[in-house]
């Protein structure tokens, strides 16, 4: 009887064991892909580093693919037409050797095919990612080098000036000569004083005994900066760690930015909605910079990696809305 029951259980489960088994081995491969691909590919948001992979499995057998994902050094170097036609499409960038295991590349792809599968079913493709909204011209770098080009101007006529009245020797009165330097000295002390005072309160650094209303932690990476509200050490805690796929901040509340790297060092720049500057620390592996901002003004900003860090450097940009 109880044979019978074991007999009878294992005709019901033996159906549902390989797709479990597939379902297991996709849950391995998406945390593999956050861990070694997610820096540049997405699977359904569009191209980044690399070509978007849904729907890699209707362009390319699944032998392509599983050579290709671990060793796409070697299909490259061998001139893979698809491979070779792929590098230049993508800026010469090549997709490094991750050092995958067969099973391991088997899983990714199972991912692959499952998250980008059910993402072609759900929605129309996307299409790609909008390019920059072109920054005004009378963003604050124009006007500083409207400073810049007006002072120097000034700098210009005053050396011409004095060279042109120079050219005959004359006495000079050095008292009256002191006199008009130290008025001179004066006035551009109080000159660089006032404007220090007045534009203080516009830095967006903050004091530094505040408590932090949010803190947020920073991974880059190349090329990539992976968000997170606790602090990702290693390249395995992501895929374990949960992470932002979307950072909205308050508006003038104090934000902690916790910045570190996985890699190599980077360059964490927050840009305004103007596209202007407004804060940057590095991201260096091993350590944690400490970048607090108070942002007033609602909308996106964008984080652009300030240090070439390597090929894909150019494409190494995130962001965060303030609302
Ligand atoms: C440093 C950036 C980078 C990383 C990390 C990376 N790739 Fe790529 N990948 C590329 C680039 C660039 C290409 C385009 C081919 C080329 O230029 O080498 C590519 C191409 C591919 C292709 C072929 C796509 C197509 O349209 O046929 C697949 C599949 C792929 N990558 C999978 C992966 C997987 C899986 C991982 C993680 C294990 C990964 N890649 C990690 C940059 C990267
Ligand atoms: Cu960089």
């Amino acid at each position: 009887m109880r044979y019978l029951a074991a007999v009878l259980l294992l005709c019901v489960l033996v159906p549902f064991a390989p797709a479990r088994a597939e379902n297991e081995a996709a849950d391995r491969g998406r945390i593999l892909f956050e861990q070694k691909c997610a820096s540049c590919h997405t699977i359904g948001g569009g191209a980044r580093v690399g070509p978007d992979l849904q729907g890699a499995h209707q362009r390319r057998s699944e032998e392509w693919l599983l050579r290709f994902v671990t060793e796409p050094d070697r299909m490259i170097a061998e001139k893979d037409e698809i491979a070779v036609r792929l590098v230049e499409q993508f800026n010469r960038i090549v997709m490094p050797n991750l050092g995958l295991q067969a099973s391991e590349a088997r899983e990714l792809l199972a991912h692959i095919k499952l998250v980008g599968g059910t993402q072609a079913a759900a929605a129309p493709p996307q299409p790609a990612a909008a390019p920059l909204p072109r920054p005004d011209l009378i963003a604050p770098q124009s006007i500083v080098l409207g400073v810049f080009l007006f002072v120097s101007a000034i700098i210009v006529l005053v050396f011409a000036w004095v060279g042109f009245s120079t050219r005959q020797p004359e006495e000079v009165n050095v008292k009256k000569a002191y006199g008009f330097r130290k008025a001179l000295f004066a006035t551009a002390s109080a000159v660089v004083v006032a404007t220090l005072v007045m534009t203080m309160p516009g830095a967006p650094y903050a004091v530094a005994s505040l408590k932090a209303d949010r803190i947020v932690y920073v991974a880059a990476r190349q090329f990539d900066f992976v968000f997170s509200d606790e602090p990702i050490t290693s390249a395995a805690d992501l895929g374990r760690i949960p992470t932002m796929r979307h950072l909205d901040l308050p508006a003038n509340a104090l934000v902690e930015f916790r910045v570190t790297s996985l890699d190599v060092n980077h360059g964490f720049g927050v840009y305004g909605p103007e596209r202007q500057l407004l804060a940057q620390t590095q991201a260096m592996p091993g350590y944690v910079n400490r970048l607090r901002v108070s942002l007033a003004q609602p909308g996106h900003y964008k984080v652009f990696c300030l240090e070439y860090c390597a090929a894909g450097h150019h494409a190494m940009q995130s962001g965060f809305d303030v609302k």
